[in-house]
């Protein structure tokens, strides 16, 4: 068939075979249990990754470490060379890329390449940050004394991304943490293992090229146990984590017990509140895209809809009447926009949340049903009409499911966007100054991401990107988010052949 074609010609592209090998620390192995993904979209296998067993998770923390050694002394600007090659490789390949994320996570086409993108975005960002990690020069009190900010690389940082940005979250983490001189060990979802696999393949040819160990990036793919034994060995230096709530607490307390650093982006339960001076027209598009896009599996998506009463009944019509437009089908089709939820259990978690609706005194205004004639594991985009503070509204179901709620005046909206256990990411429709300032000022929203007439998903590289609360008070990627990959380090250096001692102690 058609898509058994594409199948073989994307994973023929990169160096994939039906077998893989999922652990890569210099050299390929894999000795663990064998996970075989599945395309969502027909719940046929694409292929077998062979994942790591403890030991072989120990032995590349190991080589992780001795790599980081020599990989510490290059000058920054020359590891950005580096990433620079990798961030050319991984672009060489972006169709390929793009269509087999498209293919094993199961969002559309022109989102896997996005997610690519982002990647070769954050190491364009890296590649600069290379040359301008700056530490500081701070006054000192004392007479003939500098006193220096100086930033140092961590070790070991290692990274748990989740299956819905296969590509991209990995990019954050390792383009940044390379720059900052550590090397990175990596496990990446199961249900997407061919997608860490090929990504690591890209890269692993790069280090090569470069007679640098392939350990700086290393790869162990596996399931909860691997995780865990991340989380607890003190080889790793920081744990990066994406995925959801309760599991990154408990990789949290984990880390924590050892005193290690983790760096967490945990669950979002987004809104977006459309006042009554807003571009309705504007409004309109980016809900469709907050909610619908990726078929709601952003940790970004808009799970919550506030509607200003002037609003309201115009905007809800035209929503309902642009949910219909939308395709749901094949990621690979043109003109779909809408690709199946990645797992059989996505689609439980979906009509659960959709029975809760109708339990919790709300109403489906369109969707509300899950395709199960269809061999994937598609359903049908919601929106509903419901309380603000339902129980369902409260939690983060991970699915198309859009909560619309009216409400009377701007602050109780802001509060309601506030009142949730989540502060990921915000947006506020308005066309007045004064409702954005107020909107991102301190009594505004709590949110990492706070948006004024887009969309709460779909964040450039170039901020720091994260959320408060629930979400875990990580960040990734732009701004000064490098910080958390190395260690801050206070140097007093004292040349005035003197001792004097700080706030004027006289110790003699
Ligand atoms: C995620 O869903 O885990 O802002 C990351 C966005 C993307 C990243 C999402 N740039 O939607």
């Amino acid at each position: 068939s058609r898509v058994a074609q594409t199948t073989s010609a994307t994973l023929k592209a990169l160096g994939l075979d039906s077998y893989n090998l999922g652990v890569y620390n210099g050299a390929w192995g894999g000795s663990g249990s064998i996970v075989e993904t599945l395309n969502p979209a027909t719940g046929e296998v694409l292929g077998a990754v062979q994942q790591a067993s403890a030991r072989e998770l120990s032995e590349t923390l190991d080589l992780a470490t001795a790599a980081q050694l020599t990989w510490r002394t290059l000058p920054a600007p020359r590891r950005g060379e580096v990433v620079r090659q990798m961030r050319q490789a991984i672009a060489d390949k972006r169709q390929a890329l793009g269509r087999l994320v498209a293919l094993e996570m199961g969002k559309i086409e022109a989102e896997g390449v996005g997610e690519v993108q982002e990647y070769v975005d954050v190491a364009d960002f890296a590649v600069g940050l290379s040359r301008s990690m700056a530490g500081k020069v701070l006054p000192s009190e004392r007479p003939g004394h500098a006193m220096l900010e100086v930033w140092n690389p961590l070790g070991v940082v290692g990274v748990i991304s989740a299956f819905n940005f296969p590509v991209a979250v990995y990019g954050w983490n390792s383009a940044v943490a390379l720059t900052c001189g550590n090397a990175v060990v990596w496990k990446g979802a199961p249900s997407t293992s061919l997608t860490s696999v090929a990504v690591t393949k890209i890269l692993a040819e790069v280090l090569e090229a470069n007679a640098l160990p392939g350990a700086l990036c290393s790869l162990v793919c596996g399931g909860e146990d691997v995780g865990a034994q991340m989380a607890d060995d003190r080889r790793v230096d920081l744990l990066s984590f994406t995925g959801s709530t309760r599991v990154g607490l408990q990789v949290a307390q984990r880390v924590q017990a050892r005193f290690g650093r983790s760096l967490l982006e945990l669950g979002g339960n987004n809104a977006i509140i459309v006042h009554a001076d807003a571009d309705l027209d504007l409004a309109l598009r980016a809900v469709l895209f907050a909610a619908v896009g990726t078929a709601g599996q952003r940790c970004t998506t808009a799970r919550r809809l506030l509607l200003h009463d002037s609003i309201h009944d115009a905007f809800v019509e035209r929503l309902v009447a642009a949910y219909k437009q939308v395709r749901v089908g094949n990621p690979l089709d043109p003109g779909v926009l809408c690709g199946p939820l990645h797992s059989p259990a996505a689609v439980a978690a979906f009509e659960q949340g959709i029975e809760d609706v109708g339990l919790q005194g709300g109403r489906i205004l369109c969707g509300g049903r899950a395709l199960r004639h269809l061999p994937g594991f598609f359903v049908e985009p919601t929106v509903t009409s419901i309380a603000h503070d339902a129980p369902v509204v409260l939690r983060e179901v991970f699915a198309p499911i859009l909560h619309v709620s009216r409400y009377s005046n701007l602050d109780q909206a802001i509060q309601w966007n506030n009142a949730v256990a989540q502060g990921l990411s915000s947006s506020l429709f308005t066309a007045s100054p004064e409702h954005m300032f107020r909107w991102i000022g301190p009594e505004g929203s709590d949110c990492g991401i706070v948006n004024v007439n887009i969309p709460t998903n779909g964040a450039e590289v170039g901020g720091a990107f994260g959320g408060e609360k629930e979400t875990g008070g990580g960040r990734e990627s732009g701004s000064t988010a490098w910080q958390q990959y190395m260690r801050r380090q206070t140097c007093t250096i004292n040349y005035s052949g003197a001792l004097p001692l700080a706030q004027g102690i006289k110790f003699e």
